[in-house]
């Protein structure tokens, strides 16, 4: 099935400089790039994206590991879009704890447990297409992608948009 999944490189991998090669190593998968961004993660989004593990005992580190308190205050976040590519990308991403993932695979060759237990697993690979629905919805505005990958709806809304300023 074709189908878009959401990948984030978490802040240790950018901390580390590992951006390039979790590129390459994703283009082995030979998906399309549909979108792509730099983002500051607040509280609420990574309390979002992680809603499902809420009362699990590492909760708390694992929002704080996303919000960059460990490293740099950024997450690099994409969707790819293709063949099975919640499956292909979740093969090249590798196990969650990154000393069971096999070692070629991303987490297993640059992922590492800190002493306070926490999977610092350099990425994230949306699970199914429910999980990848709702991470891209939550991560990304339609806009944002260059595909209609998920019905969209025009609504009126009264914003005040950021621009830049037009010099004299
Ligand atoms: P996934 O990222 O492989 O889909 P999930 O079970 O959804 O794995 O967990 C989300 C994230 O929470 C993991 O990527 C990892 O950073 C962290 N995590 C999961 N289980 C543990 C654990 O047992 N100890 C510490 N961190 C964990
Ligand atoms: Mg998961």
């Amino acid at each position: 099935m074709i189908e878009p999944t959401l990948i984030l490189i978490k802040p240790d991998g950018l901390k580390k400089s590992l951006t390039g090669n979790i590129l390459t190593r994703l283009s082995e998968t030979k998906l399309d790039i549909i979108g792509a961004k730099i983002v500051k993660v607040s509280r609420e989004l990574a309390e979002k994206h992680y809603a499902g593990l809420k009362g699990k005992p590492f909760f708390e580190d694992l929002i704080k590991y996303l919000m960059g308190e460990y490293h740099k205050k950024k997450v690099m976040a994409l969707v790819y879009w293709g063949e099975d590519a919640i499956l292909k990308v979740r093969d090249i991403c590798g196990k969650t704890n990154p000393e069971e993932a096999d070692s070629v695979s991303i987490r297993g060759a640059y992922g590492r447990i800190t002493t306070a237990g926490v999977y610092e697993n350099v990425m994230h690979a949306s699970a199914d297409a429910a999980d990848a629905e709702r991470e891209i919805k939550l991560w990304f505005n339609p806009e944002e992608i260059i595909e209609a990958i998920y019905p969209v709806e025009e609504k009126e809304i009264e914003i005040i948009d950021k621009k830049w300023r037009e010099e004299a």
